[in-house]
């Protein structure tokens, strides 16, 4: 029996484990002792992983829609050439613009470096994430306060600090391990701000339950409370950071009155919250997608990271402004995916940086793109006017995900070509695909991620793949060839290769991973960036900024801030309550494509869109629990859920997990004007009994 360590491709912990295998069946996984995320600890669905059945089902071929419409069987090769000549004869025909693709926080990042190697430096066309829908707004915040997208913290964080606000998270459902390592600092007073009795609030010492969407006026109020109590960091406001003075004048108005009014929030809860600042020592402030995902969620985010700096809660142990993350390789995506910023960061129109990028990966400059990507809803909005002829989705489940999914599928039948790429053929998207592109699990793959707190690890192959299985590498390297990239691709051979390129993108940049390689990482306790060569490791947990440096030009943390915007799609009469979205069990991972197969969680949930819907509104409507509800949405469309009668949500706010389709055929079309990111989580809806 062998045992390999490898890496849990989920979640953002990206936890490791152990795999153990006998005649190339996984017998069992064990959570790796000592690694510093998960320590001898993971959830079901990391010790699911070796259950998923397809990793032991015969490999299918690729295959093209014929003129029948039916999805044919193809060899390899000849995929490869159809696919070839047709993407040529659309960039041909309409330019490079006429391509998009959009790819996940769920590859490895030398997949992810390859695929736009492949379609954005060669074919120039866009590469955008399903991180934009996840935390594409933290990226903004940091690079505007912080000067580079930063999470500043290391997971022991939670252990170290005294007082913690968690903020639009919910870490017992979607962070299982976070939650654990909060349990176990026992002298840490908890704060949970959610407008809804999530799990996690439950068991916090306060909950402030919050009206949808008025944090920033929360956070504004709590800086003007602050700042009048003069309990705020001088040394540290007038040595490391900028534009104070305009932020302690702009909060002004945010009296205790005002705020209370919008947050719904007694001015006692807001005195409470200030007075545990104040009191607390090392004070850390978490968030996640009730924040990220919001018409106005980059402000949102940049009004949590100004109270920390104002109150000098950075830097230090059990401190810090941190976004967590949502996918195992989400941090990997936002460094090396070439789409928003360079490889390593950086702009595309800065001189210095594309000279760097060219120079590592031995091309000239023309053959590196030189745009950012259209991000996720511009690309959708293409497809649906004609402009983007070409899409390839590499796994993720869009017709599911996307925000308003019915614009998705009416999209996609514009289409000339239409790739997927995914585990599996039965996907809400992979069934529409004119081109199926199957691939084998990471289980068969090597690979980097890198989590939440910056740390690297190695995504190891735990099995052999069998004849005519290939990895998302092999098929984005194979497709550059037959595409003519010739040269371009002469440093990409394997995983490995592309691995020392991002190295080299990242020198002097503050991901710099130039100390880290394959080597170091196999049956490691995992690098967090940055690392860089010559550089020892001294600890296993390494936080950012602890000497006040950050990296704007001035060295100096910006505080940024704008006034709240009105809700661009608020509730009116004709429809009077707001669905809230998201996460709901540990077990059930996003569109539940691969946690289906994970039989044991599955009998904890149902099978059925549900929703969650207080007794007194269901008393209203005549709704008895599992009786069907119609739902109505303000972008027009509708859909039917069970109810589920529950005082977790009030009384004009309804819950719809995300892992059934009928949720996102709900929700608007609406995004952070900075980070495009959508407003999954406040859409105006009328109910009624069916
Ligand atoms: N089991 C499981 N775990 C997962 C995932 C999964 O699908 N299943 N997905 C992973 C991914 S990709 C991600 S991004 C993370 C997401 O992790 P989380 O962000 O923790 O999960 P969500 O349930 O999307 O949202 C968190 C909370 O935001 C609250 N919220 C809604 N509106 C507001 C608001 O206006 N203000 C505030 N303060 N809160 C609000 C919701 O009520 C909800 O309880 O989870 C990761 N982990
Ligand atoms: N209403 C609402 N909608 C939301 C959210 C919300 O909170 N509310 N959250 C959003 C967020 S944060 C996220 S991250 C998205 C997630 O949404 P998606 O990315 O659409 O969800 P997944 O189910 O994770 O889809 C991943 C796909 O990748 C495939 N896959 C797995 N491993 C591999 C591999 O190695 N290679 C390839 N090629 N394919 C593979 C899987 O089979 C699956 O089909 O949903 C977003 N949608
Ligand atoms: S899903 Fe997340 S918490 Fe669960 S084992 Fe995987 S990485 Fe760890
Ligand atoms: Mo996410």
């Amino acid at each position: 029996m062998k045992k390999v360590q490898s890496t849990c491709n989920l979640c953002s912990l990206a936890c490791n484990l152990d795999f153990y295998v006998d005649k190339e069946r996984i017998v069992r996984v064990l959570p790796t002792k000592d690694y510093p995320v998960n320590k001898g600890f993971s959830c079901i669905k990391g010790l699911m992983l070796a259950k998923q059945q397809s990793i032991y089902k015969p490999s299918p071929l690729p295959k093209i829609r014929n003129e029948n419409g039916i999805l044919q069987e193809k060899s390899w090769s000849e995929t490869y050439k159809y696919l070839a000549d047709k993407l040529l004869d659309i960039k041909n025909k309409y330019g490079g613009d006429s391509i998009a693709a959009i790819s996940t926080g769920q590859l490895p990042l030398e997949e992810m470096a390859i695929c736009s190697h492949v379609i954005r430096n060669f074919l120039r066309g866009h590469v955008d994430g399903n991180t934009r829908l996840c935390m594409a707004t933290a990226v903004v915040a940091h690079k505007q306060s912080f000067g580079f997208d930063a999470p500043p913290y290391t997971l022991r964080d939670f252990e170290l600090s005294d007082t913690v606000f968690l903020i639009g998270a919910n870490p017992i459902v979607a962070h299982p391990i976070i939650w654990d390592r909060l349990r176990q600092n026992t002298n840490k007073t908890l704060v949970v701000i959610d407008p809804r009795k999530s799990e996690t609030a439950q068991q916090a010492d306060f909950h402030m339950a919050i009206t949808p969407k008025s944090d920033i006026d929360l956070f504004y109020g709590l800086a003007h409370i602050l700042i009048e109590n003069n309990s705020i960091d001088q040394k540290y406001i007038q040595n490391h950071t900028e534009h104070f003075d305009d932020f302690k004048e702009f909060v002004e108005e945010f009296t205790p009155e005002l705020v209370s009014q919008k947050t719904g929030l007694s001015i006692q809860d807001l005195q409470t919250m200030a007075n545990l600042i104040e009191k607390g020592k090392n004070v850390s402030f978490w968030w996640t997608m009730g924040v990220n995902q919001s018409y106005e969620g980059v402000r949102t985010a940049q009004s949590i990271i100004n109270l920390a700096l104002m109150t000098g809660n950075i830097g230090r142990p059990g401190t810090g402004a941190n976004s967590i993350t949502g996918q195992c390789n989400a941090m990997g995506s936002r460094a090396f995916s070439n789409t928003a910023g360079l490889y390593g960061g950086g702009d595309y129109d800065n001189p210095k940086r594309r000279q760097a990028v060219c120079n590592a990966l031995q091309i000239t400059d023309d053959q590196l793109i030189d745009k950012p990507t259209l991000p996720y809803n511009a690309i959708i909005e293409k497809v649906n006017s004609g402009e983007i002829k070409a899409l390839w989705i590499i796994s993720t489940n869009p017709r599911h995900s996307w925000t308003n999914n019915e614009t998705f599928a009416e999209a996609i039948k514009k289409l000339d070509l239409f790739i997927v790429q995914d585990l599996y053929d039965d996907t809400h998207t992979s069934k529409d695909a004119g081109v199926f592109l199957p691939v084998v699990s990471g289980l068969k793959k090597r690979g980097t991620y890198i989590n939440t707190e910056r740390r690297l690890s190695a995504l190891m192959p735990v099995l052999d793949k069998q004849k005519n299985e290939k990895t998302d590498y092999e098929i984005f390297y194979e497709i550059g060839q037959h595409l003519g990239m010739g040269s371009m691709l002469d440093l990409w051979t394997t995983p490995k290769d592309a691995f020392e390129l991002m190295k080299k993108c990242s020198a002097g940049m503050p991901c710099d991973i130039t100390g880290v390689s394959y080597k170091l990482l196999k049956n490691s306790a995992g690098i967090q960036w940055p690392f860089a060569s010559g550089d020892t490791l001294t600890s296993d947990e390494r936080r950012l900024f602890e000497d006040g440096n950050y990296y704007t030009p001035s060295k100096r943390a910006n505080f940024v801030f704008s006034h709240p915007e009105i809700n661009p799609l608020p509730t009116n009469s004709e429809y009077p309550y707001i669905l809230n979205t998201g996460r709901d069990t540990v077990g059930q991972w996003h569109t539940q494509v691969r946690s289906r197969e994970i039989a044991l969680a599955q009998d904890s949930y149902s099978s059925v869109a549900y929703i969650y819907i207080n007794p007194e509104l269901a008393k209203q409507y005549n709704i008895s629990e599992s009786e069907k509800l119609k739902v109505s949405s303000i972008n027009g469309h509708s859909a039917t859920f069970i109810a589920k009668i529950s005082d977790t949500v009030k009384i004009n706010e309804l819950y719809a997990p995300i892992h059934y389709i009928e949720t996102n055929r709900l929700t608007p079309s609406l995004y952070d004007p900075f980070s495009k990111e959508p407003s999954y989580k406040t859409t105006p809806i009328n109910i009624s009994k069916l």
